[in-house]
Parts: C-alpha cells; structure tokens; sequence
C-alpha cells in the first residue's frame, strides 16, 4: 500500500495554484495516459492551455501508459474531491470499479479521446472523440484508390486493448473487405509509438513475406513514421514501391506527405480543450450534454497537404 501511495504521490502533479475544491474555483483532475505520441503532447496541451484559459485547476497526472497508474489518480482525483474529472482511458476495460466510486462521490467524469465498456452508462458523462471504426475506413478507401485494389499490407497496430486500435482494425478490415487483392499478410502492435514501429516493421521485413509487401498501414502516424525508417534502411523507396498511410494528422506526418514518403494521413484532431471545457461548464450549470460527441477529421495526402500545412495546430 505505502508503494502504491509513493507512487501516487509522484505522479499527481498538484497544478500550480493551491485552491481546493469548495474553494470557489473549479478543479478537475486530468488522467492522461502518457506522452507515447506527437497526437497526445498536442491533446495534453490543448487541455492544460485550455484550463489556465478559464481559470480552472487542473490536477494532471502521466500515467507513463500504465492502466493502473491511471486507476490510481482516479483514486487520489477523488480522494480530493475534485468538481470533475478528464478521462482518456488507454484501454477498455477495468475502469468500472473506479467510475463507480466516481459516481458514488458525485464527480461527473468526461471521457475523452478513448471510450470505455462499463455495465452501467451512467458511470459517464459523455465520449468527447473521433470515430475510430470511420477512420479506418477512410484509410482502406484511400489506399484502395491509390493502388487500384491491390495490395499486400502490413498493419501496425495501436496499444492492445486501447479503443483506437480495435476500431481502427476493424473500419480498415470492413474498407478492404471488398477487394480480394487488398490483403493484410501481417500485423502487430507497435504501441502507438515511432520507435516500436520501426522495431516491428524492421523485423517483418527480414522475412520473405515481408520483402513482398506493398503497403503500410500504421493505426498512427508516430508508428508509421518509424516504418517509413524502417522501409528506407532495406531499400525501399516509399511512396514508389511500397505506399505507407496513417492516422493522427501531426505536422511530422504533414511534412512526409509533402515530402512524398508517406502517402495519407486521416485526421484525428487532439486539440479539443475548448470543447472538452465548455462540456464541463456545461455540467457545472446542470445542463444536460449529448452522451457521444464525435469530433471531426479530414483526409490529408498530397493533393491537399501543402495549402493545410502552414496552418496546422499540432
Ligand atoms: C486517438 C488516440 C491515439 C492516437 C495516438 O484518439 O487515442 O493515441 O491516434 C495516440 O497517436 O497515442
């Protein structure tokens, strides 16, 4: 128990004022996953600029990708007696116990990013997030269009057990399901980040299977950046003789679309504090807020990405 409060303890960062709930100004406590990708600095930072903007105290807590660590602030976020509480869970399941402690103490909970399975609807407020399952659809409509329906594919898959990656497999498997040359001959989990991409990527590629492929598809532009690395250090010229898309939308991602390496990139925007705080204040006022809040995404390659690069926000 004292490990797990030590633990507790370094990773609750106390925002830098001192209010307390009760204390006339509005505190919520933030349980982000990590800092695994470009896509989740710019969503920590859209939430942290976004609280300092409407006066709010933000509780903010790294859970270094860990489901427990996130349970943890869940604990403490409670145990503070916080007005509301910000919630990107990294995987589906698990959190049921600690939302029902977050109801029985009367703190509404706004889930954004990823969503959870609970028994009970109620344990939430609202799902502030893009729809997975539409932006694999779009990936597997774009490389159908760019090969002409023929392609053996590699998949690099988000974290196990988060909800982007199940629904983001499963819209691409539907979007290809229709072309019996588009076929996915490999696929494993590269956990949302550039360095395990590459790592996996490198690995398939050493085979004779993989020597044979002709595209990529990366559940995130972090993991399919380190495939374009991967491609390039066995000879394979991206965007010639192996077309590579992703997810996320991050300026990296821009820049190698214009660079002509990586082919697509469908948006999945992070930059959803201001929505996410007029959802609070919302809640704060009684006001009821819709259960599913889809936020909007467009489709990035290189016929539109150089008019959109100048003034992209992450
Ligand atoms: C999507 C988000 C995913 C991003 C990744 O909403 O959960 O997690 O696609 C991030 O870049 O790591």
């Amino acid at each position: 128990m004292r490990t797990a409060l030590l633990l507790l303890l370094g990773l609750v960062v106390v925002a830098c004022s001192d209010a307390q709930p009760g204390s006339g100004r509005k505190v919520v406590g933030f349980a982000q996953i990590g800092a695994e990708s470009a896509w989740r600095t710019a969503n920590t930072r859209s939430i942290k600029e976004e609280a300092a903007r409407r006066g709010w105290d933000l509780r903010f807590s790294d859970a270094q990708q860990k489901q427990e660590n996130q349970i943890l602030a869940l604990r403490t976020f409670i145990a503070q007696g916080v007005d509301a509480i910000i919630l990107p869970p990294i995987v589906e399941t698990g959190f049921e116990p600690v939302l029902r402690d977050a109801k029985a103490a009367g703190i509404p909970v706004v889930l954004t990013d990823r969503s959870v399975e609970v028994t009970d609807p109620s344990l939430f407020t609202t799902f502030i997030g893009a729809d997975f399952v539409e932006e694999g659809r779009r990936a597997a409509a774009w490389l159908a269009k760019t090969t002409g329906g023929k392609a053996m594919i590699a998949e690099l898959e988000g974290s196990v057990g988060a909800a982007p990656a199940i629904d983001r497999k499963k819209g691409f498997a539907s979007g290809v399901a229709g072309y019996p040359d588009m076929k996915v001959v490999w696929a494993q989990s590269a956990d949302f980040t550039r360095a395990k991409g590459k790592e996996a990527l490198e690995a398939f590629l050493k085979t004779p299977e993989g020597r044979g492929i002709t595209a990529v598809y990366a559940h995130n532009d972090d993991m399919a950046l380190g495939a374009l690395q991967a491609l390039a250090e066995v000879g394979r010229k991206p965007g010639v003789d192996v077309i590579v898309v992703s997810i996320d939308g991050v300026r990296a991602a821009f820049e190698a679309v214009a660079a002509g390496t990586l082919g697509c990139t469908v948006e999945c925007n992070p930059i959803i504090g201001p929505l996410v705080f007029d959802v609070l204040e919302k809640i704060g006022r009684g006001e009821t807020v819709e259960r599913r809040i889809v936020t909007p995404g467009g489709v990035f390659d290189a016929s539109n990405v150089r008019e959109a690069l100048p003034t992209r926000a992450y």
